[in-house]
């Protein structure tokens, strides 16, 4: 693509030009009743931005941050756009060595972090080479927006191409090992105009946010659409469905999860009446069920809005804002989203069969950081990402995800590559193999769980299911700990000796 020479593609600029007139409109409605308004917004956004330069924070420097939800972290976000830095967030959840390595890889200039952590953080730092450790404290307080207070309200926000990045997510990997996935200005800016147009955003929207803001969903999805429509949102720490049914009756959109759907119809208040201002219910993240899709909407009157997409590129389909939602699919590609479905040597299959998903796009991102291989084996030779999902067309062109070619388990929104787990179940004393698997859960869509098969010794005679449980909390986030531990004599495995996971799945199920 030719850059226009001068133009600013700074995402943040793109935000900003859809911002309204008034500077005292809302942008950030608070659980306490608090406001923060659009020219608020950008007048800290421009502080953060100011505070990572005068830290030497140069274009393309990246900023990690592992921090709770807060109007401040989201002026953070904003910042890094502002100063060219590339925004590193990181699930709240991870300990020690996912930390270590996210760090080590991705070597931010600066690490945001919750004081609980502040000594770890320290160490961690100490070794990765970050420079500059800072505080952000879950009431907003702590060293970063301190620092913040004493810079200057206005930021010349810096010039980027759209080709710059913009942000690294990391998503883990079928290896065990994580991939930051390099999201340029361009990318998000893309998704960011095609959501806000198909989903209709329009004057006197207001977005229930309750999702976290260190995934695409919370993050991009949701406050993209909000800032490019410049209304407010009701910003609320995390899901909880007893907040969420006081606060629906002020709200027009909702984003969510599978699972907040399930929990939000656990409630016997959750009704019609509730519903009536909402104009839209979008769910994604993982597969929605048919019949958490049928009972809202014989409980709401709305019909949910099923759309797929993931780290890589945002959104990639989506089910149409007018027209039918189809239960089951995730509907049509996006437009500017070329979506493919083909078999194992890359011809385009017929309606109704099932076969790869490979994506192609201006949101798909730019590759894995410091993983030229891993990227170029990600990619086919026309330029499409292959998502790993499988899927399938029906004859009216709605895409229905049937399931992954990926060894991936997706618990309430979050991924888990059992290959992960699995080594580290391995490492402990008295484990001769292991194997993780997900089966389904009513509450997360998918639970993670573990079979074990111990050493014919006495290390292998003392292992018990807490033990087990207890040892992998200190190391993983905790949504990636099986909820069970399964010993048995041995693992089912195919002729090749591979081990077969559909057999554990229904064994367990
Ligand atoms: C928390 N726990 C989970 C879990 N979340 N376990 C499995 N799966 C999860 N998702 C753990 C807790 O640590 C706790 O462990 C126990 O399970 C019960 O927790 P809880 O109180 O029920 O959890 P809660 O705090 O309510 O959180 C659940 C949740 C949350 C579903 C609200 O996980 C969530 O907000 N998920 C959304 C994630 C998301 O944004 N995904 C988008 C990714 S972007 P213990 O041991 O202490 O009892 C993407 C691309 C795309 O995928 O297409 O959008
Ligand atoms: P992540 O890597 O966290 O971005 O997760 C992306 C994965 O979530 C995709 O590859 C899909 O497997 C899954 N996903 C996202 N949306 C949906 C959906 N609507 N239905 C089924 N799976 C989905």
């Amino acid at each position: 693509m030719i850059e226009i020479h001068g133009k600013n593609e700074n995402l943040y600029e793109i935000l900003k030009s859809r911002f309204p007139g008034n500077p005292k409109a809302p942008c950030l409605i608070l659980a306490d009743g608090d406001e923060v308004s659009y020219g608020r917004l950008h007048q800290e956004s421009a502080r953060y931005a100011c505070l990572l330069s005068s830290l030497g924070v140069q274009p393309g420097d990246r900023v990690a941050v592992q921090v709770r939800k807060s109007p401040q972290a989201l002026f953070l976000y904003l910042g890094c756009l502002r100063a060219g830095a590339v925004y590193l967030p990181m699930n709240d959840a991870y300990q020690r060595h996912e930390i270590e390595y996210f760090l080590g890889d991705a070597t931010p200039r600066i690490f945001v972090c919750r004081p609980q952590i502040r000594a770890l953080a320290d160490e961690l730092a100490a070794k990765t080479g970050v420079i500059h450790v800072l505080e952000l404290a879950d009431n907003g307080g702590g060293s970063l927006a301190e620092g913040a207070a004493l810079q200057p309200d206005n930021f010349s926000t810096i010039v980027r191409t759209g080709d710059d990045l913009a942000a690294i997510l990391y998503t883990s990997g079928t290896t065990g090992r994580s991939k930051g996935a390099m999201l340029s200005h361009r990318n998000l800016a893309s998704n960011a105009r095609v959501l806000h147009r198909c989903w209709a955003f329009q004057p006197g929207d207001v977005l229930l946010h309750m999702l976290p803001i260190f995934h695409v969903h919370g993050l991009f999805v949701a406050i993209h659409c909000t800032l490019m429509n410049g209304s407010p949102m009701l910003f609320e720490p995390k899901f909880d469905a007893g907040r969420a049914l006081a606060l629906l009756p002020r709200a027009t959109v909702f984003m969510g999860v599978p699972t907040y759907y399930v929990r939000l119809l656990s409630e016997p208040g959750f009704t019609w009446e509730l519903c009536a201002d909402m104009r839209l219910f979008v769910s994604g993240s993982a597969p929605l069920l048919t019949e958490t899709f049928d009972t809202f909407k014989t409980r709401t009157g709305h019909t949910i809005l099923e759309r797929y997409g993931m780290t890589e590129g945002n959104m990639f389909t989506s089910n149409p804002y007018k027209g039918e939602r189809r239960g089951g699919t995730v509907g049509f590609p996006l437009p500017g989203v070329s979506v493919r479905i083909v078999d194992d040597a890359n011809r385009p299959i017929q309606v109704g069969e099932i076969g790869q998903i490979q994506v192609k796009g201006e949101n798909i991102f730019r590759g894995y950081w410091q993983m030229p291989e891993k990227t170029r084996e990600e990619f086919t030779e026309d330029g499409f990402f292959k998502t790993g999902d499988m899927g399938k067309w029906d004859n009216d062109g709605y895409i229905s995800i049937v399931g992954r070619s990926k060894d991936l388990i997706i618990s309430g929104g979050l991924n888990v590559y059992p290959k992960e787990i699995e080594e580290m179940i391995d490492a402990i004393p008295g484990v001769f193999e292991s194997a993780v698997v997900g089966v389904p859960h009513p509450d997360f869509g998918e639970a993670v769980i573990a079979a074990v098969v111990p050493q014919d010794n006495e290390a292998g005679a003392a292992l018990t299911e807490a033990g087990i449980i207890s040892a992998l909390k200190g190391a993983f986030a905790n949504f990636k700990v099986p909820k069970r531990v399964h010993f048995v004599d041995s693992l089912p495995r195919n002729s090749m000796g591979k081990v077969q996971k559909s057999a554990l799945r229904q064994q367990y199920t």
